[in-house]
């Protein structure tokens, strides 16, 4: 109760704030995409992990308006990056299941983004494997209409749910992300890497790209690159970055 009147406060006075991290394509190593990141240190106090504080939000209900907080604010940061190096890279926003879910998601989207000036295919949406596989037939049709209105969707968290493969040939995604707990001990693990393997090899059966989660050696880098892994993220590059501090970061790269 302490930490959702934390958060209400935190959603008036702007109190929470995004960063990005890139996600880098492995054969070119140049920058092709951003994930959006939600941080909040309530009032001075030690920073809070989303995966802390949206659970929270999501059984309190204040996760319609802090979802509607981060599209809006990303938009805004789209838009003033325009015509700059960020500009051009598509950003990720995680979508909670709570979020997904709500009825009038789909429109209200719709309304935010005609709102924002920004063109649809400036974003991906990042859905978990618990939230499509919540209702999966259902999912899958308001993917259906995100994809139609130019908006591409990734599977976050890919291998930690239940989907099954059924479903995953059913959803129209353009993106699966490995999980960061199958790349962790994968130069050690053979389980890890036959596992990212055949991950690597369903996606690209079923037309998607895979971005591998947590990244943080070249050894690791070298094993998703032999084994047909398109992207990826993590400390190795980058951890998420203030906008402010994104330009120079791109430019250092290019
Ligand atoms: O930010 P961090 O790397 O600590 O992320 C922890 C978890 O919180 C991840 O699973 C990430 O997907 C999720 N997360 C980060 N930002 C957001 C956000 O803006 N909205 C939602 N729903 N989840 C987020
Ligand atoms: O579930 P989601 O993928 O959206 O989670 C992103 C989370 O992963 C964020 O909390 C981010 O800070 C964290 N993260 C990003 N890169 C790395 C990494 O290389 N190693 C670890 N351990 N965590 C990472
Ligand atoms: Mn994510
Ligand atoms: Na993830």
């Amino acid at each position: 109760a302490r930490i959702e009147a934390a958060m209400r406060r935190a959603l008036e006075t702007d109190g929470f704030h995004m960063v990005y991290q890139p996600q880098i394509d492995l054969a070119s190593g140049s920058v092709i995409g951003l994930e959006a990141l939600l941080r909040w240190s309530p009032d001075g106090e030690e920073a809070l992990s989303p995966s802390q504080f949206i659970p929270i939000a999501e059984q309190s209900g204040l996760i319609a308006e802090l979802g509607n907080w981060v599209v809006d604010h990303v938009l805004r940061q789209v838009r003033d990056w325009s015509g700059q190096l960020a500009g051009d890279i598509p950003v990720s926003v995680n979508v909670a299941a709570e979020q997904f879910w709500r009825d009038g998601f789909l429109d209200g989207l719709a309304e935010r983004i005609r709102r924002s000036g920004v063109a649809p295919e400036a974003l991906v949406l990042e859905l978990t494997e618990r939230t499509a596989m919540k209702l999966p037939a259902q999912a899958a049709q308001i993917m259906q209409a995100l994809n139609g209105q130019g908006i591409e969707l990734s599977l976050d968290d890919f291998g930690t749910g239940y989907s099954s493969l059924a479903y995953l040939k059913r959803f129209p995604l353009q993106f699966l992300k490995i999980d960061r707990s199958f790349v962790a001990d994968l130069v050690a693990s053979p389980d890890d890497q036959a596992i990212c393997r055949a991950v690597i090899q369903v996606a690209h059966t079923l037309g998607m790209q895979v971005v591998a989660e947590g990244v943080e050696t070249r050894e690791q880098e070298a094993f998703l690159l032999a084994a047909g892994c398109d992207a990826a993220q993590g400390f190795l590059y980058s951890p998420g970055i203030r906008p402010e501090a994104l330009s120079e970061w791109l430019a250092r790269r290019a």
